[in-house]
């Protein structure tokens, strides 16, 4: 019961790959990883604890907690923006009820040991909608507090989750304690721009069609990218986004001036990433089919946001602009997994 456990939720998603790798590869070895389909098998020996579990699971969770030393939570688990808008109520009870089932076991947790768990949580640019293009055009770089009045129901999740977050983190049961002696949760949540791996494919999002292209274009698939061609989003690698989820989480909480930061790396429209896919592999067949539904999510988030505080407190920056994140690491890497 003494060593210390990190606690992977939505283990088999994008980010769950990049993260329990990484994890692995530095050394640690007391991983509990687990997805609602049983952790795939590509990951199950760098973990300790593969399971197939949901974060809906409270009687599940209680067990995980009573019986080892959770330290760190990295809370992946999450229904996607596009997913979400087609079933609301699921996506609520997963992304809303599923952290909130973890916040109050790690806030148990550390009024029954008095240690706080750090709680990693990434969250999106979905908490934004900027209301039309022209503003879109003006907004330039979005700060964390700008434009928060998401119009998807992932969005609204997450920022809610941020918020709630925030009150595990410094108002927990603020009537029952003094202030110096209230449990909390070291809660520290980033929002991630759209994410591009070479390794795995994402599932259900709207930033999709950044990756779902490159993917296509190098096994030889046709495809319809469902935005239009000037369509802006900012964008990040899989290694700076699992980069950026350990530096937040070594982060000295001193230096922490608030609980949730941007992270961004490179902002290509649509057009871009077309023309940068074409140049790698020429007989790529892709056209420009809209979606006026997902077309208007896209829209409604930042083209680019602000990381300055990000990099101001816990000293982030991405490794990959867009020339190196295409040439040195997405191409060669896709190619070689599609050889
Ligand atoms: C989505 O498209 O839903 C996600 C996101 C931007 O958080 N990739």
């Amino acid at each position: 019961m003494n060593e210390d456990f990190i606690l992977i939720t939505g283990a088999n998603g994008e980010v769950g790959h990049g993260l329990i790798k990484h994890l692995a590869k530095v050394g640690h070895k007391k991983i509990i990883a687990f997805s609602r389909r049983p952790l795939s098998e590509e990951l199950q020996p760098f973990v300790s604890h593969p399971l197939a579990m949901d974060v809906q699971d409270l009687a599940g969770l209680t067990e995980l907690f009573e019986n080892h030393n959770i330290t760190t939570v990295y809370h992946l688990a999450s229904i996607l923006s596009t997913k979400a808008e087609h079933d609301p109520v699921l996506a609520h009870n997963i992304n809303v009820n599923g952290t909130m089932n973890l916040l109050k076991l790690c806030a148990m947790k550390m009024e029954k040991t008095g240690k706080p768990v750090k709680f990693i949580y990434p969250s999106s640019i979905a908490v934004h909608a900027i209301p039309n293009l022209e503003v879109k055009a003006q907004a330039g770089k979005v700060k964390e507090n700008d434009y928060v009045q998401s119009t998807t129901m992932y969005g609204i999740n997450k920022l809610y989750c941020e918020n709630l977050g925030r009150y595990f983190n410094s108002h927990y049961k603020q009537l029952s304690y003094a202030p110096d002696e209230r449990p909390y949760v070291d809660f520290r949540a980033l929002r991630f721009p759209g994410l591009i791996s070479a390794d795995t494919m994402p599932t259900g999002g709207t930033s999709d069609y950044g990756p779902e292209m490159i993917h296509a274009a190098a096994s030889n698939r046709h495809y319809n990218c469902f935005v239009r061609p000037d369509s802006t989003l900012p964008f990040m690698v899989m290694p700076d986004a699992i980069k950026s989820l350990v530096m937040l989480h070594a982060a000295d909480r001193k230096r922490l001036t608030q609980t949730v930061y941007n992270v961004t790396s490179f902002s290509p429209t649509a057009q871009e990433i077309y023309e940068v896919t074409k140049a790698a592999f020429p007989n790529a067949d892709i056209d420009f089919v809209p979606d006026v539904n997902r077309q208007g999510i896209v829209d409604s988030w930042p083209a680019d946001i602000d990381d300055s505080a990000a990099r101001k407190d816990w000293d982030w920056q991405p490794d990959y602009d867009f020339e190196r994140a295409i040439n040195e690491y997405l191409i060669p890497a896709i190619r070689q997994r599609y050889a």
